[in-house]
């Protein structure tokens, strides 16, 4: 039944306020809906894909982030002289930020995403915490808010047992965050890290909480509409990173049992439940050895590793995402939200991995995507496209999916050996020793991994290799029956017929 017009958010065409592959995704979406599209470019963006393939297209400035992509003003004005009615933000640039979201709806334009409040409130990591908190979630114990002062935190820590984490009130992303093991390095710390935070955040006010040890980050994808509807998707497990920049992103979780993935499913309905969320988000946990899970921090946008989720569960979050906006109810059954496949995710960034990840922006003279069942590469590049050195050095997201954990990494490692990119470097032979590597491919890893267990080696010596042979998988497994990391095989279909190349084009 659809909801009555004055609930329906109608619109008909929505300007992407992003580039790349993500702006991309989010044509394709619209497209799907009958939504016309209206790309926004910088003049280093002029032959991007986006630009291409959207019915029309602004230039809004010159290629630095500041004059284009994150000038708000120079977005709306784009949308109001093409008459666009919503703007999505995708990932990163101003997705997150209340301020625009704020002006975009006082411009009589739909924001596709949360409001600016749940914005502005899940994004500030204390207050977060406390409406967690509130709904019930697990927290990390720590402060109850802002540490006033060492004396405080001094007796804080004692309180909470050393080690404990410092972090800023407006940090983010690893930023303005200390480990200290002892109260000589609580001192030290601490002068350190609130100067830290007034020179870099213009807040110099501090939170602590105990440290989890080797945990694992593992997130769960959710979705709330405008009528009362909460789902979550499922984990994606996401601790493959390097300094807290993701690599590898898989779904399920190696650590995941289906108990504790319906209690952290649950946690994070009834976290959004409780600020009538609107639309997609993702709630990040740390989950320790004995399979503790605490809530870290909310996003409020599409995520750069939605991908994963969509091909397991086999839906399409970008979509919805946009159907929340425009008012439409989201009728999934949460019992029917299971995983169909493994899936994984590997970011293909223009970075070399010999040079301690130094980007390498410049002209793409060769290119050879990979393909077959289950194979899908999210990407805005193509022969001769050139990566401009203003933004993210992402080439492509390469995905994965296959009914078994170790049948996705057999066709991740093909799929990368198929991966041809030539005239910039690529992290592609970095990723093909992550997934030869035998606690890699045991899911015997936590947050730790590339520093622990992937360490430089010294010349010469040779890296272990886990060889994966394919345990023949069950012809039928049931639901009921999958077993870790197993996953249900949908009822009735097969391999073949649902594992089309999924190659976003
Ligand atoms: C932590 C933690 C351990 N204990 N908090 C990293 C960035 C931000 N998301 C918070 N982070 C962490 N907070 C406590 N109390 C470990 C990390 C952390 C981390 C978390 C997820 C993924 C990768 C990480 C890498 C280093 C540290």
């Amino acid at each position: 039944m659809l909801p009555n017009d004055e609930e329906m958010r109608l619109f008909d065409k929505v300007l992407v306020a992003n580039r790349g592959e993500i702006a991309l995704r989010v044509i394709r979406a619209c497209k799907v809906l009958g939504l016309k599209t209206v790309a926004v470019y910088s003049e280093a963006d002029r032959d991007s894909l986006h630009v291409r393939f959207a019915d029309e297209d602004v230039c809004i400035g010159p290629p630095a982030a500041g004059k284009s992509y994150l000038d708000m003003k120079r977005i709306i004005a784009a949308a109001e002289v093409t008459n666009a009615g919503a703007i999505h933000p995708g990932y990163g640039f101003l997705a997150e930020n209340a301020d625009f979201a704020e002006v975009c709806e006082s411009c009589g334009l739909t924001f596709i995403g949360p409001t600016p409040e749940q914005i502005r409130d899940l994004g500030d990591k204390v207050k977060a915490k406390e409406i967690m908190k509130k709904a019930g979630v697990p927290v990390i114990p720590g402060s109850e808010g802002v540490v006033p002062n060492f004396e405080t935190a001094a007796r804080l820590a004692d309180d909470i047992g050393y080690p404990v984490m410092l972090k800023a009130v407006a940090g983010g992303g690893g930023k303005g965050m200390r480990m200290c093991r002892n109260m000589a390095e609580l001192e030290r710390n601490w002068y350190v890290a609130s100067t830290e935070a007034a020179n870099s955040f213009s807040n110099p006010d501090l939170y602590m909480e105990k440290l989890v040890l080797n945990p694992h980050h593992v997130e769960i994808q959710l979705i709330g509409d405008t009528h009362g509807n909460y789902y979550h998707f499922g984990e994606r497990d996401c601790s493959i990173q390097r300094r807290h920049q993701k690599l590898i992103e898989e779904t399920p979780s190696p650590l995941m049992t289906p108990e504790l993935r319906q209690k952290m499913g649950e946690a994070a309905v009834k976290g959004a439940r409780d600020v009538n969320y609107r639309g997609v988000g993702t709630i990040e946990f740390l989950v320790d050895e004995e399979l503790n899970y605490y809530f870290m921090e909310m996003n409020t946008r599409i995520q750069v590793e939605h991908p994963i989720t969509e091909e397991a569960l086999e839906v399409d979050l970008v979509k919805d995402q946009i159907r929340v906006a425009m008012g439409e109810r989201i009728e999934y059954k949460q019992e029917e939200l299971v995983h169909k496949w493994a899936s994984i995710e590997c970011r293909i960034n223009a970075e070399d991995p010999d040079k301690d990840f130094r980007p390498g922006p410049g002209t793409i003279t060769g290119l050879h995507i990979p393909g077959g069942p289950g194979v899908r590469v999210d990407r805005a590049v193509y022969t001769k496209y050139t990566i401009p050195p203003f933004y993210d050095s992402l080439i492509a997201k390469l995905i994965v999916r296959a009914r078994t954990r170790e049948e996705a990494i057999m066709r991740m490692r093909n799929a990368l050996s198929e991966f041809v990119v030539e005239g910039v470097p690529t992290t592609v032979s970095f990723h093909e020793r992550i997934f030869t590597h035998p606690d890699f491919v045991a899911g015997n890893y936590d947050i730790n991994f590339l520093e622990s267990k992937f360490k430089k080696l010294p010349a010469g010596e040779e890296e272990p290799r886990a060889e994966l042979t394919l345990k023949r998988p069950a012809e039928k497994v049931e639901p009921e029956t999958v077993t870790r990391p197993e996953v249900a095989k949908a009822a009735g279909t097969s391999d073949q017929e649902e594992a089309t190349t999924r190659t976003e084009k």
